[in-house]
Formats: structure tokens, C-alpha cells, sequence
């Protein structure tokens, strides 16, 4: 099972779509190990999106994703990272497939309500960013023998 990094950055937080977008993470079957609600500083900022920070539009997106609280959670499940990438869809919400969230309910660029972590490698790196071990949980429930075949429960 591979566990992947989401953000409900604050455009979903100041919309009320938490709810809506964790129903959907859950029907498909992702279980929940990890989740907060944090005030990101700058410095995490600064290193979440590290691959932006000379983008002129850095600024406007450091006060966009401080404007509230986020809520960070990892979830878990078999080919997560890319499951949960699909499920978000394109970055810029104009351009996302309906039946994704951003395809579904954003219209920006970037108030695209959902980060994904895009990889493996980055899943682990934002993981250990985000929380700490005693924050992330393992734990079974009946519901995975229903949502897997035998032979895919690894
Ligand atoms: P991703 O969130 O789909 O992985 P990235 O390229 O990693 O996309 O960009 C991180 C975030 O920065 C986006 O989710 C979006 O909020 C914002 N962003 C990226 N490109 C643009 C842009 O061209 N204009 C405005 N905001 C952008
Ligand atoms: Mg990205």
C-alpha cells in the first residue's frame, strides 16, 4: 500500500467543500492515517513549494494558502499517489476533467482547493514534512476485505 500527502488548502476550507472532498477520498476507498489542521508558516511554505518560489505569482499564492488554516492528511491505499493525483485533476481548475474535484468545483488557477503529492519519492518527503511518526496511524478495519481482493491486500 502506498500512503500519499493531501492539503484542503484554504479555498476549500473557506468554501465548505472539507466535507465533500473527504467523502469522496473515503468512498473510494483511501483510508485516513493522518490528519490536522495547521496555519502554515513561511518557511513551510517556502519548502512545499520550493519548485515555485521564483514564479511571480509566489507571493499572491504564500497569502493564498495562509489566508486560513489547511487540513493536512495522509491517506492510504494501493497506487494512492496516483489515485488521489487523478482524482484531483489539472492544476489550473478551468483546464481539470469534470468528475475530478478541481474539474468539479474550482475555476482557478490557484484556488484549486486540493494538493496532491505528484510522486512516490514526494509523498514521503511530504509526509515527513507535515507530521510527525506519532501523528500517522496504522490500523486495520473489516472495511479493507471488502474494498480488496485478497491477493491486492499488501
Ligand atoms: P499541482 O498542485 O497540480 O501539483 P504545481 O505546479 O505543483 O501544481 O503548483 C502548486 C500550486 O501552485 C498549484 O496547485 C496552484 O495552487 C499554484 N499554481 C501553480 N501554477 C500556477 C499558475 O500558473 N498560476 C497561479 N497559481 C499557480
Ligand atoms: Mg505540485
Amino acid at each position: 500500500m502506498q500512503q500519499t500527502l493531501i492539503l484542503l488548502k484554504p479555498s476549500a476550507i473557506e468554501r465548505g467543500l472539507v466535507g465533500e472532498i473527504l467523502s469522496r477520498l473515503e468512498k473510494k476507498g483511501l483510508l485516513i492515517v493522518g490528519m490536522k489542521m495547521i496555519q502554515l508558516s513561511d518557511e513551510l511554505i517556502e519548502a512545499h513549494y520550493a519548485h515555485l518560489v521564483n514564479k511571480s505569482f509566489f507571493p499572491i499564492l504564500k497569502e493564498a494558502m495562509q489566508k486560513t488554516p489547511v487540513i493536512a492528511m495522509c491517506v492510504k491505499g494501493k497506487e494512492a499517489v496516483r489515485l488521489v493525483r487523478e482524482m484531483a485533476g489539472a492544476t489550473n481548475g478551468r483546464n481539470a476533467t469534470p468528475g475530478t474535484i478541481r474539474g468539479d468545483y474550482s475555476i482557478s488557477a490557484m484556488k484549486n482547493l486540493i494538493h496532491a503529492s505528484d510522486s512516490l519519492t514526494n509523498a514521503q518527503i511530504e509526509i515527513q514534512r507535515f507530521f510527525t511518526p506519532n501523528e500517522l496511524f496504522n490500523y486495520q478495519t473489516v472495511m479493507a476485505t471488502a474494498l480488496y481482493a485478497f491477493d491486492e491486500l499488501n
